[in-house]
């Protein structure tokens, strides 16, 4: 069964907090392994990957050529997928890469009276990784999200990893990898090919940044190298808050809850309503179809033990309540959403309206599908093109403008005691 709660009932607020907790990844014995392997790694290169491909995947190959896909392999894969499948991928590419269009930002710079010139250029990354979990959660949707803001940033290579145990291949995370721009693939997986992808070795190259999700070990990895390399977030997992003012069908509001829950038995499905009676027809609506879905043990699991239906007694009301959660996903069920939207603070991405399913972003709408979650949209964004460009300052000085910032320079570095610093800057006084 789905918690029930009211927002005004006494203990709420510890209800809800029980609800919202959830401990980030951090395990001693995983973080010693991840260690040792991140070690051998860098010690040994290939012949270590290799090693390591063969224990935790069951992959015997003579070398590294063995796991390595160049991009007439990702091409073949196009071939390989249904007719069908290649164009619901080509249609959601084109639709992520317009939307991330939007996002690239430029260079600029401003000229002073004195002919000083200050500026900022942006530059992309040389090199991205792109972790690819193996199994259940290998999405090809995922891998469009994570290169095409990279490419559309103009990272000019864009390498991905995939583990394929017992060397199963997905070939439509390849076809999704071709369309993306992916220029090389290893199937590699685990914490051998993060540490792969941040030191490089003979055939894997190293790379400046690690995108993409993982399991506990990926995600343990990535924390190691953060530093040596850059990352991305580390996701928790996905979540959903669903405001409805109740007069949506309350088979698809079912629905929409149970399209969170079925990625992960520790999703979140959140939904807020004025209307108790709407409500009951939600739960009755869960208890009617949940069966009918494929993955109906981890959604049951999902749902009984972070899912509930909030009885609130406004819409503003529920708006607050969820800046208070900072939702990964917010869908704003109602008539008016637009006079809704500027009471929302924080929240990774807002469907707008009844016609606008969380399940249309994570596929094809345009808006990247990671997020910030775990309550960090307080803080954070979508991944974005913005995440594979770099800034770097510029500052061009004229003579005369030069001699006039020196006099500051020189006052606040002798305050200092940066006897160089006031030098250097007195040098160029006229
Ligand atoms: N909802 C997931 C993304 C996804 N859904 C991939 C389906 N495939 C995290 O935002
Ligand atoms: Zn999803």
């Amino acid at each position: 069964k789905i918690a029930r709660l009211d927002i005004n009932q006494v203990d709420f607020n510890h209800h809800l907090d029980g609800l919202l907790a959830w401990e980030g990844v951090s395990d001693k014995a995983v973080n010693e392994r991840v260690e040792e392997i991140i070690s051998a790694v860098r010690a040994r290169g290939d012949a270590a990957v290799v090693e390591y491909t063969a224990r935790f995947d069951g992959l015997e190959v003579a070398s590294m050529a063995d796991l390595t896909l160049d991009r007439a392999r990702l091409e073949q894969a196009l071939d390989r997928i249904t007719a069908e499948q290649r164009q619901a991928l080509e249609v959601a590419a084109e639709r992520v890469r317009l939307y991330h269009e939007h996002q690239r930002q430029d260079s600029w710079r401003y000229t002073e009276a004195d002919g000083t010139v200050l500026g900022q250029q942006v530059t992309p990354l040389d090199r991205v990784g792109l972790y690819v979990p193996g199994g259940k959660a290998s999405y090809p949707s995922s891998v469009l999200m994570n290169a095409i803001p990279a490419k559309v940033a103009g990272v000019p290579e864009v390498v991905m990893v995939v583990p394929t145990p017992r060397g199963e291949i997905n070939e439509l995370v390849l076809a999704a990898a071709c369309l993306a721009g992916v220029d090389r693939v290893f199937t590699v997986g685990g914490a051998q090919a993060v540490a792969a992808l941040a030191y490089g070795t003979d055939s894997i190259p190293g790379v400046d940044k690690i995108v993409g999700p993982g399991n506990i070990y990926v995600a343990t990895a990535k924390r190691a190298v953060f530093g040596k390399v850059g990352i991305d977030m580390i996701a928790g997992p996905s979540e959903i808050l669903v405001i409805c003012d109740g007069q949506t069908d309350p088979d698809w509001i079912a629905m929409d809850l149970f399209s969170q829950a079925e990625h992960d038995e520790d999703a979140q499905s959140i939904l807020l309503s004025p209307d108790a009676d709407f409500l009951d027809a939600v739960e009755a609506s869960l208890n009617k179809l949940l069966g009918s879905l494929e993955r109906s043990d981890m959604v049951r699991i999902s749902l009984e033990s972070r899912g509930a239906l909030i009885k609130v007694d406004s819409l503003e009301q529920a708006c607050e309540l969820s800046n208070r959660i900072a939702p990964e996903h917010l869908e704003l069920s109602v008539a008016d959403p637009d006079a809704m939207l500027l009471q929302i603070r924080h929240a990774g991405a807002i469907f707008m309206g009844r016609f606008t399913p969380e399940a249309l972003g994570d596929y094809c709408a345009g808006p990247n599908h990671v997020l910030p979650t775990s309550g960090t949209a307080r803080f954070s964004s979508p991944l974005g093109v913005y995440d594979f460009q770099k800034r770097s300052s510029v500052i061009f000085c004229s003579p005369e403008g030069a001699s006039e910032l020196a006099k500051t320079a020189s006052v606040l570095a002798r305050g200092e005691s940066l006897t160089a610093h006031a030098r250097s800057a007195e040098y160029r006084i006229k």
